[in-house]
């Protein structure tokens, strides 16, 4: 099967700094919460860290050699925090910074464009001890670190993100525990997740001021919402994972309020989200000028046993399989015109004037077939086949979809489940 996308559509591949690089502590890089929280027995399936990773900080220069082999044109990655800032703010790592000087020059003189996202997760231990992203002096750190990176990188990077998947960080890391920092606290991951707005508008504010050439987008995960039941509390309840999962990050930057229905249920339970004067106004006016939508799966909803009142995530979502559906090694469901109906909808609420898929993968099984460590990847192949044929009708039909990013470049540490899931269209052979 043949799909034509026009010629400047970026394909591209991405990865994350924890995930793929190893390194943890050499040449004077400074901790994260990410090699704290691994390093804790029992947060991480089999206990694996990223310490070693994909070992690309060593290896950089080969990895390239392969993004060119598979003829990338764009390769998104993340800086890692402490690497060049050991402490999250004052004096540079110059070895870390060196590292992604080399990493951006080796792309460039390989005709790759470089995407960056200044935060995929590691924030700096240092400032974690001084209360992190519950404290709003980290969001004036990341402001100086972002304007760092863009005063060093002016003229070479282009594409730059500021977060990726707030959503995560705030509900994964602060309320369910299960991400680093590793707390469970609903008021504070709230607190979190209104900080990491302001903290974004702060940096696209600097990125403005400094005049760059080049654009700054942010990265949410996202997922079409499908009610399963023609009932009240069904409705209610979508209208709650929407809120939470798709609207609470994009409705502050692209409409200038939190969406109405979540903070009602906030209030009810007795939290607060503490703003500034101007927060609001801020996080409006510094909106993104792209945004990357990372798609993986869509929600189906189910209505409330007993009725309206009282929604309960792990009641009401996806707690039926479907039928004759391939669920990959997350458990997710392959569902492709799933990445149309995100597109639309976006889209249609909110007229972003560039969209990007950030990322799209599957974990698969991948047998090694033979001796050489050659994986017969048919399934992968499908799986993004068939989602491209239908980021190319959301084309034709109108969306701004500029791009599309495979995740992931390589086989990587998969957060909480270690190295068992392979999401790589580059498979990692550990041992060696
Ligand atoms: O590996 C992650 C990535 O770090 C963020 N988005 C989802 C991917 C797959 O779970």
């Amino acid at each position: 099967m043949e799909i034509k996308f026009d010629k400047d559509f970026i394909f591209g591949a991405a990865t994350s700094s924890y995930q793929i690089e190893g390194a943890w502590d050499k040449d004077g890089k400074g901790p994260s919460i990410w090699d704290v929280f691994t390093h804790q027995k029992g947060n991480i399936r089999n206990n694996d860290t990223g310490d070693t990773a994909c070992a690309h900080y060593e290896k950089y220069r080969e990895d390239i050699g392969l993004m060119k082999e598979l003829n990338l044109k764009s390769y998104r990655f993340s800086i890692n925090w402490p690497r060049v800032f050991p402490q999250g703010r004052g004096g540079i790592n110059p070895k870390g910074l060196e590292f992604y000087d080399n990493l951006v020059d080796g792309l460039i003189a390989a005709g790759i464009e470089p995407n960056i996202t200044l935060y995929h997760w590691e924030l700096p231990q240092a400032l974690h001890n001084e209360g992190g992203w519950e404290s709003r002096e980290t969001i004036d750190d990341f402001a100086e670190y972002a304007a760092f990176m863009f005063e060093h990188f002016r003229g070479r990077v282009k594409l730059w993100s500021t977060f990726n998947e707030p959503y995560v960080v705030a509900n994964l890391g602060y309320r369910m525990g299960i991400f680093a920092p590793g707390i469970k606290d609903p008021q504070k991951a709230l607190q979190v997740s209104h900080h990491l707005n302001v903290a974004h508008a702060k940096a696209v504010a600097v990125f403005r001021k400094k005049k760059i050439q080049g654009k700054i987008g942010i990265v949410h995960c996202m997922s079409p919402v499908q009610k399963m039941d023609n009932t009240l509390s069904c409705a209610e309840n979508a209208e709650m994972v929407d809120g939470m999962f798709n609207k609470w990050f994009l409705e502050p930057s692209f409409k200038g309020s939190y969406p109405e229905r979540i903070m009602d249920v906030i209030k009810k339970e007795g939290m607060e989200l503490h703003a500034e004067k101007n927060d609001m106004e801020s996080i409006k006016e510094n909106r993104a000028d792209w945004l990357g939508i990372n798609y993986y799966f869509r929600t189906r909803v189910f209505d409330t046993p007993g009725g309206s009142g009282g929604f309960d995530w792990k009641k009401s979502v996806n707690i039926k399989p479907v039928e004759g559906a391939l669920y990959t090694e997350m458990g997710w469901e392959v569902y492709p015109e799933g990445i149309y109906e995100i597109l639309k909808d976006v889209n249609k609420n909110y007229k972003i004037p560039e969209l990007y898929i950030a990322e799209n993968g599957a974990a698969m099984k991948d047998a090694v077939i033979d001796e050489n460590g050659i994986v017969c990847d048919d399934d992968r192949l499908e799986y993004i086949m068939s989602h491209l044929e239908n980021c190319k009708k959301a084309i034709d039909e109108g969306v701004p979809l500029k791009g599309y990013y495979y995740w992931s470049l390589m086989d990587n540490f998969e957060w909480a489940h270690g190295y068992d899931p392979r999401f790589g269209i580059i498979r990692v052979d550990y041992d060696t």
